[in-house]
């Protein structure tokens, strides 16, 4: 399985998150992308190639062009405007404040398109998020050539990034980009199952009104849960996406037996829909000792999974999501990959 790699994702190195109401290091690090590198060289799950290039409007794909040039001036706006700390929201058109006018001002600008505050823009995070989009577009360019699995190993992750939201640690739908590419390559049919431990807003919004992509979410219920509101099981699609929206909202401390149920259910959905592709946005979040997370999956279950994936035999693309404890998340993404092949 070939590996899409850039060292480009460096360049997304902010020094804070805001969690707990303290300024933290980042739970999303470089680190996590080289730790499954290393963990993918020493077990030699594929060669590891760079992205190809693309134009810088790539995320139109999916993203409005405001938003993405937003994404690309921020860190210059919020210098200017001088601001001695990382680019944070703190003013958002929530319920009670509703006009949807972009603001002129940066402070008001980033409200306007920022989904969640923890995530800081800094220097190098529009780059970076670039690259990653160019990675996961690499992914789906392998499969329509032929490749029957690919892994695009990214970072800033995607799936929280709506048409025009940022926040999640998420800046361009990394997965998002890699399924409108197939279909802008003549596919009919996309599928897009996403294992992270937080439910993948961001795509759900995107393809949302479509039935040309199939969207399934198995995550941490938001009634406990980041993004808190959206998610729930009731949301189905809408317009031509009726019945093509699919959420499995889990509970606290879901076991490896409870998250599988979910995960053979979504195989079936995804088998009945017949896609020409599968794409796993993969978070290695779900995993027991993640330090934001709250289910119970083992090393050993992400080898299960992935074979379990490979039951569909549909030409398939892993896209990097979550994934924070960092000493673990390169053998569980690893398992993962080295599970797939084994199940082919
Ligand atoms: C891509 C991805 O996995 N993004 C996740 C973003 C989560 N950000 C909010 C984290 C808040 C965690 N609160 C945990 C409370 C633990 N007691
Ligand atoms: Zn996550």
């Amino acid at each position: 399985m070939d590996i899409i790699y850039t060292e480009q994702h460096r360049l997304r190195n902010s020094k804070t998150e805001l969690f707990g109401g303290e300024l933290v290091p980042p739970f999303e690090s470089p680190q996590r992308v080289e730790t499954i590198r290393q963990q993918c060289l020493a077990r030699n799950i594929g060669e590891i190639r760079p992205p190809n290039t693309y134009s810088p409007e790539l995320p139109h794909h999916v993203h409005s062009a405001p938003y993405v040039q937003f994404i690309a001036d921020c860190w210059r706006d919020w210098q200017a405007g001088g601001n001695a700390g990382e680019a944070i929201a703190t003013c958002w058109p929530s319920r009670a404040l509703p006009r949807q006018i972009v603001p002129k001002e940066i402070d008001g600008r980033i409200g306007y398109y920022a989904m969640a505050g923890e995530t800081s823009i800094s220097a190098g995070t529009y780059e970076a998020a670039l690259a990653a989009a160019a990675t996961a577009a690499t992914a789906a360019d392998l499969l329509h050539s032929g490749q029957h699995s690919a892994f695009a190993l990214c970072r800033p992750p995607g799936h929280h990034a709506a048409t025009d939201m940022f926040g999640g640690y998420c800046f361009f739908n990394n997965v998002a980009i890699a399924a409108q590419q197939l279909l802008n390559h003549g596919a009919a049919r996309v599928a897009i199952l996403d294992t992270d431990f937080h439910h993948g807003n961001g795509t759900q919004e995107i393809f949302y009104q479509r039935d040309d992509v199939l969207f399934i979410s198995l995550h941490g219920d938001p009634i406990y849960a980041f993004p808190y509101f959206l998610g729930f099981a009731d949301e189905h699609g809408t317009g031509a996406g009726e019945g093509y929206n699919i959420n499995y909202p889990l509970a606290p401390e879901t076991n490896f037996a409870a998250w599988n149920h979910a995960l053979q259910e979504s195989l079936t959905h995804i088998n009945n829909y017949a896609p020409d592709y599968l794409l796993v946005s993969l978070g290695v979040d779900t995993y027991c000792k993640d330090p934001i997370s709250f289910f119970k999956l083992d090393s050993d279950d992400f080898y299960t999974y992935g074979k379990s994936i490979a039951g569909l035999g549909l030409p398939t693309a892993f896209v990097m999501e979550g994934g924070y404890a960092v000493e673990e998340i390169g053998i569980n993404a690893a398992n993962v990959l080295e599970g797939f092949s084994a199940g082919q």
